[in-house]
């Protein structure tokens, strides 16, 4: 017997199609704390949209050894000199790993492991990004158009966006003469 997929993901653009689709929004208005410029990311207009996520999610979040499927949207724009970025998050199980691939437009992968140190990678179409465990990760949109991005993770992860609120990430990406620049928000080593 052959039957016809039960889902699709459309190369080109990105979008899923199917059942058990979930499809969130974040608003400006939903990301206080989140840019480094509070005072300018509260003047902007709350309602405009930062990131859009479509996920697949065919099990019950949590199921051990499931896998969810999703795309992430993430708009051009800049709070001031940083650019428009997700929130980030550590996997709630912490040996959860994670691929990323570029679909369309430019930006970076801004990962941070567990002693706080951080890197970014930059993504575009046909990029693969392998995310280990114990790094935590946010995508910044560095160009002029949505900066689509697939990801593949457990349905068993789960999400720690506490720690990112508490402590944000140890850098951050600004347009800095025009382009974009991985700055560090921390000493490495307090002075003594
Ligand atoms: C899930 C995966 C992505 C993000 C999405 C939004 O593990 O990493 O689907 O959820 O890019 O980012 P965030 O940090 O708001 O969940
Ligand atoms: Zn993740």
């Amino acid at each position: 017997m052959l039957l016809a997929p039960p889902f699709r993901v459309d190369l080109q653009s990105g979008v899923l199609s199917g059942e058990h689709l979930i499809h969130s929004v974040r608003r400006l208005g939903a990301l206080g704390g989140c840019f480094e410029e509070e005072s300018v990311r509260a003047a902007m207009d709350q309602d405009r949209v930062v990131y859009r996520v479509s996920a697949l999610m065919p099990v019950k979040d949590g199921t051990p050894g499931g896998l969810f499927f999703g795309t992430s949207f993430v708009e051009p724009g800049r709070v001031g000199a940083e650019y428009f970025m997700t929130k980030g998050h550590f996997h709630q199980q912490r040996d959860s790993a994670e691929y990323y691939w570029g679909i369309q437009g430019e930006g970076v992968l801004i990962l941070m492991d567990e002693q706080r140190r951080c890197w970014g990678e930059t993504v575009s179409p046909g990029s693969l990004h392998y995310i280990p465990g114990r790094v935590a990760h946010r995508l910044a949109n560095t160009g002029e158009v949505t900066l689509v991005v697939g990801a593949c993770w457990p349905a068993d992860a789960g999400h720690d966006y506490a720690s990112i609120a508490e402590q944000g990430f140890s850098a951050r990406l600004k347009c800095v003469s025009g382009k974009p620049a991985l700055i560090p928000q921390e000493c490495d080593e307090p002075s003594p």
